[in-house]
């Protein structure tokens, strides 16, 4: 009996003192939407499932709170340093600070600008731009299904976080589309902050300054979710009075568009947690990254399927044929 306690206490020992060899340490934005849950859930059980030891920060989408998150983890003298920016710019100093300490970095999903004075062992983040093009594009086709494409439509769009490049990004990509299809024409734009309640609101405001509103593009699912409702509340009908088409493809997104609430959205997937663990394996290893960016994305769901949705030529397909798989 003894002898079983001490190989027990040894076990837990060898464990423990394994599981606290390595510290990583992740700056997130907050928890704005689905898309941010699920990458908060994917990076903290892919990394605990390593028995790494994991520290967590939500900055609650303040960026002094991830300065001061960063700082802390300088101070804890963490192994790895996983961070997303809620915007792209301001992170000059306390990057370099990052960089003094000698802690790696591993930029997620949203990139800061000016990182050429910045060393980052890796990035992971979708292609926003090729993001929003893919709205445009699926948008400017199913109107030409419809039959619609002589007609001229009023287009609104929810943008995300001011400053953020999935807002800048998306934007840019739907307007490189828009700008030569006269027949979309977006009559407002305004920020939802990427959240359901955000999205709400400002659609509520739109529906009350615009009588005709043909097509809503939001840069996230979540704010088309809540523009739904205010959609409702104004007696029109989602997803067919109003054309709506969001991004990122979570679950509930899938369940709008089989209600038929809601017609297309883009994939953008959160589930992080293998690539970073792979990387992190690999950078332990010794392995130089060379700083590369995975665009793991690459489809688009709607009610039929079959719908052209990238300029090479892709087609979109079934959100009923494919709930089954969604793991967020
Ligand atoms: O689309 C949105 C989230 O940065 C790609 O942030 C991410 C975006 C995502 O809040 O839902």
């Amino acid at each position: 009996m003894k002898r079983l306690l001490t190989l027990a206490l040894v076990l837990c020992m060898v464990v423990g003192v394994a599981s606290a060899e390595v510290t990583i340490a992740f700056s997130q934005i907050g928890q704005e939407s689905d898309w941010r849950t699920a990458n908060t859930d994917s990076v903290k059980k892919a990394i605990e499932a390593e028995g790494w030891n994991y520290v967590y920060d939500d900055a609650q989408q303040k960026q002094e709170n991830q300065v001061k998150a960063l700082r802390n983890f300088i101070s804890q003298n963490v192994d790895y340093i996983l961070f997303t920016g809620v915007v792209s710019t301001g992170w000059d100093e306390v990057l370099k600070e990052v960089n003094e300490a000698e802690i790696p970095l591993i930029l997620l999903d949203r990139m800061p600008d000016n990182m050429d004075d910045i060393e980052y062992a890796a990035a992971f983040g979708g292609d926003f731009v090729e993001e929003g093009r893919r709205m445009a594009i699926w948008t400017k086709n199913y109107v030409e299904k419809l039959g619609r494409s002589d007609e001229e439509l009023n287009v609104v769009i929810l943008e995300g976080t001011t400053g953020a490049d999935a807002a800048t990004g998306r934007q840019n990509g739907i307007m490189e589309i828009l700008k030569d299809t006269p027949n979309l024409k977006v009559i407002a734009s305004q920020t939802g902050n990427f959240t359901r309640a955000e999205g709400q609101a400002v659609m509520e405001s739109f529906l009350k300054a615009h009588d005709k509103i043909d097509v809503l593009l939001a840069h996230n699912d979540d704010m088309a979710l809540g523009a739904i409702e205010s959609i409702k509340a104004a007696g029109k009908v989602p997803g067919k009075d109003i054309i709506i088409v969001g991004c990122d493809s979570p679950k509930t997104a899938f369940d709008a568009i089989i209600a038929g609430e809601m017609n297309a959205t883009i994939e953008c997937t959160p589930l992080y947690g293998p690539f970073v663990v792979d990387a992190l394996k690999r950078l332990m290893a010794g392995e130089d990254l060379g700083r590369e960016l995975i665009h793991p994305e690459e489809s688009c769901f709607d009610a039929e399927g079959g719908i052209v949705f990238t300029l090479d030529g892709k087609l979109s397909e079934k959100a009923a044929d494919k709930i089954g798989e969604r793991q967020y």
